[in-house]
């Protein structure tokens, strides 16, 4: 039986992430891992166990891992990569001081790890076409520099001792439950907002700017069926690009627009977020994840919509 924590169980991934582990696994056998001042609440802190496990406290993550008998780590903590440019010291601190703690522990206490990366550890020079599993990544962002050292750092930590790490490149995450926060593909997540609420919504991605995006609940199944795949099968261990639709502003605006005919949209680009929005994947080959774990996507862009639609019309009413 495996004992899990999830450490950032209370961000975007973290929430329903743990809500779909304990679903499976049982809720006492995992472990809602918070940072204080973001303490779980509601089902997510009263279906299980909850503990403090802070990424920079390497004592703190040993005590929650001693305590649980933990097997396994789903490390999510990190800051998004358009919030990540104006406190670069900080995401750093988190995603890879942070990372090495929970290696270290992992390694200690014999824990495979999940740690995700992203379409963000892509750069500019990567082929934007059907981006290969083993490609150019020089992205030009502290949120890109670090997803590329969580892949190589989770490789190193397998190789050199043995430690379970494996990984996907998360797309931009799609989700009704737990806003996400400073991302560059957060957009997608308000347009839906801005529909339901009966509002204009401004969009700060400019039109024509393609982006690999996925809904939750193909990020959950990547996440843990990655976990669950017969390790013999695995080439790859670190970073498989899975994706399941791409789409830029305006392909969004027209599927929402179907349900909700009166809704308008008007672009107003950040150009932040479109800088690194240009500088990621239009689309990624995601071959290796489907030959070496099987992993195959279950929404496309309209089965998203109309469950993420229904979904807030229920939440906002
Ligand atoms: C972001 O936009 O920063 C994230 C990501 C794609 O990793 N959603």
């Amino acid at each position: 039986m495996k004992n899990i924590l999830v450490i950032g169980s209370t961000g975007q991934i973290g929430s329903e992430l743990t809500r779909r582990l304990r679903e499976i696994y049982g809720n006492t056998h995992v472990v809602a891992g918070y940072i204080p001042g973001a303490e779980p609440k509601g089902e997510l802190l009263e279906a299980g166990p909850a503990a403090v496990a802070d990424v920079t406290d390497a004592q703190c993550l040993s005590d929650v891992v001693t305590k649980y008998e933990i097997d396994t780590i789903y490390n999510l903590a990190a800051l998004l990569s358009v919030v990540a440019e104006s406190r670069p010291r900080l995401a750093w601190k988190i995603g890879i001081d942070g990372l090495w703690n929970v290696l270290e522990v992992a390694r200690e206490h014999n824990c495979a790890v999940f740690t995700p990366s992203s379409i963000g550890s892509f750069g500019a020079d990567t082929p934007h076409q059907m981006t290969p599993q083993d490609t150019i990544q020089r992205p030009r962002t502290i949120y890109g520099i670090s997803k590329v050292t969580t892949e190589l750092l989770s490789d190193y930590y397998h190789l050199k001792y043995g430690v379970d790490t494996r990984s996907v490149r998360f797309p931009g995450i799609i989700s009704y439950l737990t806003l996400p926060g400073g991302g560059t593909t957060d957009y997608a997540v308000d347009i839906y907002y801005s529909a339901v609420r009966g509002e204009k919504f401004i969009c700060p991605i400019g039109q024509g700017t393609l982006m690999d995006m996925m809904y939750m609940p193909d990020a959950l199944k990547a996440a843990i069926q990655i976990m669950e795949a017969d390790g013999n099968r695995l080439v790859h261990h670190n970073g498989f690009n899975v994706a399941s639709m791409s789409f830029a502003p305006e392909t969004i605006f027209e599927a929402i627009k179907r349900h909700k005919p009166d809704f308008e949209m008007e672009y107003q680009v950040d150009p932040l977020r479109q800088s690194i929005a240009e500088s990621w994947p239009d689309k990624m080959d995601d071959t290796c994840a489907r030959t070496e774990w099987d992993w195959k996507p279950d929404f496309d862009l309209e089965a998203m919509t109309v469950d993420m639609l229904a979904h807030l019309e229920q939440k906002i009413k």
